[in-house]
């Protein structure tokens, strides 16, 4: 047995609410991981260079990008393998609301977790399993050989192998998950180019890779509770002591574990039946942190890396209305870009006048919210470009940037009970007047030194390089500068960000 273990209050308290934050990332994590089940090495990885594919069938590059009808096109999207419920949180192909309780359950957890520590380290707790010699690993050799031979191996305090395991759990698994997750963002990559810790799929695989340790982790832990005595070691962390009431811990384990279980049905339901006020309301606290994290950042100018990878991916299918088919048949030689709303002068761009403006070219990967990437060479006009020549007013905040794109491809029923109305007609995105203003921020009409590919937004559309895909509007026609977007559709800022519980801007990470 492991006697002579008492836990004081912090450490029981801190033990349940991590088990409570713990469920809730395993379970929207999962439904983050499922939007896009493919893992890689590298940002420029081809579809067969996966390493670890769940569920779906492996996809084939070979469709046409620029078909107008879009008809053997796969996107991105179409590789979504909507997770159950059961397990996953909210369940469904719903990426956007998952993402929102990640990212607030993280926060809990590493709140909880920094508490922990800090009050391990003041009490002195952390002696308990902090190795202090190199005598640690033949005596944990020999706590696994007991174990093995399904022995309870006897010492004073946590055996060896616990020691490790804790230890390496607290210090080493749990910030490896959290500096994983933090380095996906697109913020670092713009800032941090050629540094390899900002390989997103690197990240991504080494996230997965912590998650499955923790799974284990989390088994083995309730399994050796198991072995050392169940009720016992439960009245440790439940009243602190083994000494403790059975029946108490008994009946304050089933409540705490009731709490958590409830809670994640509770947290489903809500989520699908009410999104828009799960929303708003998980953004509380989260939207301004991240906000304040990732806004003050500067980003640097020219190419990410010297070439674009060989392949990519698509989201959003080209349109499919007579208007696009018309210009389509026309290469485009009427299509014009209208720049308009708070404006001292309004403009109405042909072809020809965008040619003539200043064009920038460079090499950027792209990210899309699934998790996939790749890298492309873009060419267009600077937006700041743009706005030199329509004089923006003083109270404009935002640019919308409309599009012809009609959104066919969701005209069934989405994953959520409230009803998407009032979502406008068109695809729109709205983008904050620092992000259009930032150095590789373009309206591109060149893709990999070709005219754009019909799949990729012919003939124009928005490149943010420190953002995530869905704020890149293709196939562009306006670009409406407002106070603020509380008007349009929704009020969230783009029609993914109405439509799919995206949050416009924390579209950093
Ligand atoms: N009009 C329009 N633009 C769009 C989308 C869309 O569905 N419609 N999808 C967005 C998303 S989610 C991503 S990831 C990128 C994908 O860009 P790509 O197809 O050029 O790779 O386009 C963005 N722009
Ligand atoms: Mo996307």
């Amino acid at each position: 047995m492991t006697s002579g273990l008492e836990y004081p209050w912090w450490l029981r308290i801190t033990h349940w609410f991590n088990f409570f934050f713990i469920i809730l990332l395993f379970r929207s994590g999962y439904e983050i991981l499922m939007s896009h089940p493919k893992l890689y090495w590298s940002d420029d990885a081809k579809p067969s260079d996966v390493w670890l594919r769940v569920g779906d069938e492996e996809r084939t590059t070979d469709f046409d990008k620029e078909a107008i009808d879009g008809e053997d096109l796969w996107a991105a999207e179409d590789e979504i393998d909507p997770p159950s419920s059961l397990i996953s949180l909210p369940g469904r192909d719903a990426i956007g609301m998952g993402r929102h309780w990640h990212f607030w359950g993280a926060i809990g957890w590493i709140v909880c977790g920094v508490l922990y520590v800090g009050a391990l380290l003041i009490s002195g707790e952390w002696t308990r399993f902090v190795p202090t010699s190199l005598e640690i690993f033949p005596q944990a050799w020999d706590a696994l050989v007991a174990y093995a031979q399904l022995q309870i191996p006897h010492t004073e305090g946590y055996n060896a192998l616990q020691q490790l395991t804790y230890f390496g759990v607290i210090f080493v698994l749990s910030p490896l998950m959290i500096l994983t997750g933090i380095f996906q963002a697109p913020v670092f990559r713009a800032k941090f180019p050629d540094w390899f810790g900002t390989n997103r799929q690197f990240n991504r695989s080494l996230h997965f890779i912590g998650f499955v340790a923790f799974n284990i982790f989390l088994f083995v832990h309730v399994a050796l509770v198991a072995a050392h005595g169940f009720w016992a070691e439960m009245g440790k962390i439940v009243l602190g002591s083994e000494a403790a009431s059975t029946e108490l811990t008994i009946a304050l384990t089933l409540l705490g574990v009731a709490i958590v279980i409830g809670f994640a049905g509770f947290a489903t339901w809500i989520s699908l039946k009410r999104p828009y006020r799960t929303q708003n309301a998980l953004e509380i606290g989260v939207d301004p942190l991240l906000k304040g994290l990732f806004h003050h950042v500067s980003f640097v100018e020219g190419d990410d890396r010297p070439e674009a990878s060989e392949f990519a991916r698509v989201n959003g299918k080209p349109p499919r209305n007579d208007e696009y088919r018309t210009h389509f048949e026309n290469d485009f030689e009427d299509w014009t870009i209208t720049v308009d709303g708070l404006v001292e002068n309004e403009l109405e761009l042909t072809p020809e006048e965008i040619r003539e403006m200043d064009k920038q070219e460079h090499i950027t990967r792209h990210d899309c919210i699934q998790g996939w990437t790749y890298y492309a060479k873009w060419g267009g006009v600077p937006l700041s470009a743009i706005m030199d020549r329509c004089e923006p007013h003083e109270d404009a905040e935002w640019l919308v940037f409309w599009t012809l794109d009609e959104k066919w491809e969701y005209s069934e029923d989405g994953p959520f009970e409230e009803v998407d109305d009032n979502v406008p007609e068109f695809y729109y995105e709205a983008i904050r007047m620092d992000k259009a203003r930032e150095p590789r921020s373009i309206l591109a009409y060149e893709m990999n030194d070709d005219n754009l590919p019909i799949a990729h937004g012919a003939p124009y559309r928005l490149r943010i390089e420190s953002q995530l895909g869905y704020k890149m509007a293709k196939w562009v026609t306006r670009i409406e500068f407002v106070e603020d977007f509380e008007d349009i559709g929704k009020g969230y800022g783009g029609w993914r960000d109405d439509v799919l519980h995206y949050y416009p801007n924390s579209a950093d990470i």
